[in-house]
């Protein structure tokens, strides 16, 4: 199990939230979503072998918001 924090630019509210979490959430391998709006980050604890960090960045960029 890796822990990834990803700086995510573009998230303004809970719908943001609800959105990323259930975006990535719905990836396989993924055990847990945690979005800090303040801190303007997406803690992810993924198994790296199901879903890599590139897949869950690009999977936060097609719901719109920008990975910096
Ligand atoms: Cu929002």
């Amino acid at each position: 199990m890796a822990k990834s924090i990803i700086n995510v630019d573009g998230m303004a509210c809970e719908h943001c939230v609800k959105a990323i979490q259930t975006a990535v959430g719905a990836l396989s391998g993924v055990s847990s979503v945690a979005v800090d709006l303040e801190k303007k980050t997406v803690t992810v604890e993924h198994v790296p072998e199901a879903t890599s960090l590139d897949t869950i960045k690009n999977e936060i960029e097609d719901q719109g918001y920008e990975v910096l």
